[in-house]
């Protein structure tokens, strides 16, 4: 069964007040999120993965000692990754609900400090890939990054945030300011309603 495309949970110029243009919506929504369907399902098509879940195919053919991974995982990791992305930004939802602001604050003891440590994380990816708050098997939250399209699910953790750090995702509206376009992304663009309802599910 082939995978499609979602369409996005707001039109392409919704997240332009927050500092996420239509132009890059096109580019990344459009064409690179495409580009891990088309791909994706090519490589599966006729293969014991054509009938699997995302989350199936992530985590059996991630493989813990390749930094380069394979295409299948790639290309279905970053379609599983750009699904969670949208939905965790919004034109809305930008107030914390307290049971979220209380479980960040248990684990880093402010908000600013899990902001601080989130950016941090997305700064210190050498190259292309996402830094994440996840929640653990145990129910503490951490702040983590991966590389390329390697995501929480291989490693039996929640995806509650993503933040997409490939540069095609900020050089747009950021050109080269990593750092300022992830400071944008915690302030003006999370959805953090989304946020809670992953931590409460
Ligand atoms: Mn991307």
């Amino acid at each position: 069964m082939a995978f499609n495309l979602p369409d996005l949970p707001y039109a392409h110029d919704a997240l332009a007040d927050g500092g996420m243009s239509a132009e890059t919506m096109e580019f990344h929504h459009d064409m690179h999120h495409n580009a891990y369907v088309t791909n994706g399902n090519k490589l599966i098509e006729g293969t014991e993965w054509a009938d699997k879940s995302l989350e199936e195919i992530i985590t059996g053919t991630y493989d813990a000692s390749s930094v380069a991974q394979n295409g299948i995982f790639n290309n279905i990791s970053q379609l599983w990754n750009h699904n969670q992305f949208w939905e965790m930004m919004g034109p809305s939802g930008r107030n914390m609900p307290s049971e979220l602001e209380t479980a960040i604050k248990d684990s880093f003891g402010s908000v600013d400090q899990f902001k601080a440590d989130f950016n941090a994380a997305g700064v210190g990816q050498f190259g292309s890939g996402w830094c994440w708050l996840v929640k653990n098997a145990d129910g503490g939250l951490q702040v983590t990054k991966t590389e390329n399209g390697v995501n929480p699910l291989c490693f039996g953790q929640t995806a509650l945030l993503g933040c997409d750090v490939w540069e095609h995702s900020y050089y747009i509206d950021f050109r080269n300011k990593r750092p300022v376009y992830i400071t944008n992304f915690l302030d003006n663009l999370v959805n953090w309603e989304n946020v809670a309802a992953r931590l409460a599910g």
